[in-house]
């Protein structure tokens, strides 16, 4: 079971999507993230448990390689195609077997941020724990929020942040919603994001992990 999540940390961190994808090279002809991640699921290995102990620390692994300099953005981003198709798997797992949702969240990435891979995986563990979830996109600015949460009266809206010069975004959505709409709660998040950070812009909930966002909301929302 260790090495097969072994097996997959390494896909997502060199890029290697599944069986037919040629890069890289010298994983030419085997199974990627796609196929073993099914197979994975087949041994009975949890989700969550493929999520942490692999996806997450291939992500982890090439994000370090990333900030020595020792891979450029085209290996990141085949680690990213990597980990969305070991996603695709997943997903199902997250949101199924819920019937009546118990409120609604709005999930973005701030304006002049494209990171997506953890707000996928929030949106995914919210829906899991049975929130019905509207997914903005990236690069998303106090326009379109506030917008959105005109039409969908959503009960919370997730930022995720990234990049510290998008941390600017993220103090100007945020104050935006909780002074046009206070009754909405601003939860955020993303790798540069902090608890002082949270309280300096106002920002209802921070949490480092999905998990932490998800109690925040059934603590606070759960609509009875
Ligand atoms: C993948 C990646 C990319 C991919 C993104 C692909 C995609 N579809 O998302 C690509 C190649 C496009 C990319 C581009 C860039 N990137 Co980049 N990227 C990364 C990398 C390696 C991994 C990020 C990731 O997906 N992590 C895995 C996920 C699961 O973790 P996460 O996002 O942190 O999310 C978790 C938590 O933070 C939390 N969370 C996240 N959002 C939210 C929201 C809420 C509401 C809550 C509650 C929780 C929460 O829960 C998640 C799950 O646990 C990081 C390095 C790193 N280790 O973080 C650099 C990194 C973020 N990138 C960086 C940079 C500099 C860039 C570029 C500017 C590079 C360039 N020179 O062009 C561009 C910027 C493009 C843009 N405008 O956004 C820097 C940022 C430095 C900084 N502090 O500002 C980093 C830190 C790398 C580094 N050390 O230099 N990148």
């Amino acid at each position: 079971m260790k090495e097969l999540l072994e097996r997959i940390a390494v896909c997502v961190e060199q890029g290697k999507v599944d069986a037919a994808s040629p890069y890289p090279s010298h994983l030419s002809g085997q199974e990627g993230a796609d196929e073993l991640t099914q197979k994975a699921l087949e041994n009975g290995i949890p989700p969550n448990q493929i999520l942490t102990d692999a996806l997450i620390i291939g992500m982890e692994r090439i994000g370090i390689k990333f900030r020595e300099n020792q891979v450029f953005l085209p290996e990141v981003l085949m680690a990213a195609k990597a980990m969305t198709a070991a996603m695709n798997h997943l997903k199902p797992f997250f949101t199924s077997g819920v019937v009546k949702p118990k409120g609604l969240v709005l999930m973005g990435t701030v304006a002049g941020d494209l990171h997506d891979i953890g707000k996928k995986i929030v949106s995914m563990f919210f829906e899991g724990g049975g929130w019905e979830v509207i997914d903005l996109g990236v690069d998303v600015g106090a326009e379109k929020y506030l917008q959105a949460i005109e039409k969908h009266k959503p009960n919370a809206v997730g930022l995720s942040a990234l990049l510290t010069t998008t941390m600017v975004s993220m103090e100007e959505i945020t104050k935006q919603i909780t002074s046009a709409y206070p009754q909405v709660k601003v939860l955020i998040g993303g790798a540069p994001v902090t608890p002082e950070f949270a309280d300096k812009i106002g920002a209802h909930c921070y949490s480092p992990d999905p998990q932490g966002a998800l109690d925040y909301l059934n603590s606070q929302l759960t609509l009875d």
